[in-house]
Formats: structure tokens, sequence, C-alpha cells
């Protein structure tokens, strides 16, 4: 489906839900409801969730299948001091933080989550530069990282945190919501085709979050913050690519 068609469909079923809504008018009398229920956020996700079944895998492939060579795109090398320093020390001073709307806050280093229970999964990941790359990725399901942190209830986004700041200014970052955080091929990733990860891929970690373009993907990462809004997250509009170049936040494929 093609972005046009897809907006198109996605302004008509927000009709389409607006009107069935107000047959509701008990709860709708009730205020604060009344304006969660038709904040623009709500009715976003609901058609999304009308479109499409969230919960649905994306493909997976054979190992045959595997691109001879996964191609490295966005920033290479995040080349800051502290990452060169991390990397020529097989990362043993790196650690994930995750922080935010979280009950148990955590700081992991790379051996403790290799420990974790992990899935591994080949799939095709997009680039909505025009290129593909079928790739067999390893890592913990997000979900374990986040039973283990034990999200507070108004946690609503995840933001991931990225090594590569291009300079301090502009971090690289993405963000997801909770439908995708435990949707079951969502994984922290540190290997990739059987081999831990390259810097060029997102040593020591990336998300692959499979239902998603490419720039969703967050290599290098530092830490993960639950959050209840994106509004105050940077330019506000959930990653890099969505503040800087107008990147849809629901990159949903
Ligand atoms: N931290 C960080 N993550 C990133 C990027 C980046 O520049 N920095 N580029 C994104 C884009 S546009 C793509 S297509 C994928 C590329 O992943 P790869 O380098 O493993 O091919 O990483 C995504 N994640
Ligand atoms: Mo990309």
């Amino acid at each position: 489906m093609t972005a046009m068609t897809r907006r198109s469909l996605l302004t008509g079923i927000a009709a389409t839900a607006g009107g069935l809504l107000t047959g509701c008018d008990q709860l709708a009398r009730n205020e604060s409801f009344r304006e969660a229920l038709f904040s623009a956020d709500n009715v976003h996700r609901w058609t999304q969730r009308a479109l499409t079944d969230r919960n649905a895998l994306a493909r997976e492939f054979r190992p045959d299948q595997i691109s001879p060579y996964f191609r490295p795109n966005g920033v290479r090398n995040p080349g800051t001091p502290e990452y060169a320093a991390m990397s020529a020390d097989n990362f043993a001073a790196w650690r994930l933080q995750v922080t935010g709307l979280v009950n148990r806050p955590l700081s992991l280093s790379l051996p403790q989550i290799q420990a974790l229970p992990h899935r591994e999964q080949i799939t095709r990941h997009d680039c909505v530069e025009g290129w593909s790359a079928i790739g067999k990725w390893r890592g913990v399901p997000l979900r374990t990282i986040l039973d283990g942190a034990d999200l507070k209830t108004n946690a609503r986004y995840l933001v991931f945190r990225c090594a590569d700041t291009n300079g301090g200014a502009r971090p690289y970052y993405e963000s997801i919501d909770l439908v995708d955080a435990f949707h079951p091929q969502t994984i922290l990733a540190f290997a990739l085709n059987d081999r831990p990860l390259f810097v060029a891929n997102g040593a020591p970690l990336r998300l692959r979050v499979e239902r998603h373009l490419g720039y969703k993907h967050a290599k290098f990462l530092t830490g993960i913050e639950a959050v209840a809004s994106l509004e105050n997250i940077h330019g506000g509009n959930g990653g890099y690519w969505e503040d800087v170049a107008g990147y849809q936040w629901y990159a949903g494929i």
C-alpha cells in the first residue's frame, strides 16, 4: 500500500470511528474521558490497529536466502572518543541504561544481556532509500528487558538513545509504542549472521523492530527510556529522521 492510499484510508477510518463513537453518550459526557478518547494520539492508534493486526509477525526467511553482504547504512561508526575506547575493549565498559517510567531502573552489561534467553530471526530489512537486505539476527526480546525493568502504568513509549550524536548537537534516537515494544520479533540484537555485530551495523547492541522501515532500527544503543509522551524529546517527533526530514513516526511495513 502506498503512503498516499494508506493516509486516505486512515482519514476515512478516523472519520468513521469518530461517527460511531458519538453514540456512546454516557461515558462521552465525562470530560476527561472524552479528552482522552478523542486525542489525535488515540485516534491514530485505533486506526492503525483497525488496519492491520499489529501483532502479526514479519516474514521470516530460510538460511539460504540470507544476503551475502548486509550493507551498513547511515552512521557507520559513532566516532566519539568514548565509543572508540569501548569498542577497542570489546565493549567491556559499555552499559545499557533502562530508565524513565520504570519501577526498577537497569544498567546492563553486554554479558548480562547475552546471558538472557535469545531469539533468532532471519528477516528482510527495508531502507527508505530503496535497498533491502536479508539477515539473521540474534538478540534478547525487548519484552524480557521491560519485564525486568517493570514499566510504570503511565509509560506509553520507549525512546532509544544511541552513541552517535552528530557532535552532540543532534543525537540519533528513535521511539516505538508499547504494541511494538512487546511484539515477539522486537529484539535487542547483538549478533548478525552468527557473528557479533560489526561496528557498522550497530555494535554492541541495536534494535530490531521487524514490522518497521530501517530508520526505526536504532544502532549503537546506550539507553532505553520509558516515557508518557514524545513531546519533549529532542524535536518532539519521536526520532532523528522524523525531526530532521519529516519521516513518518509510524513506519510500519
Ligand atoms: N544510531 C543510528 N541508528 C541507525 C542509523 C543511524 O544513522 N544511526 N541509520 C538507520 C537507517 S536509515 C538504517 S537503513 C539502518 C541501517 O542498518 P545497517 O547499518 O545495519 O544496515 O540503521 C538505522 N539505525
Ligand atoms: Mo534507512
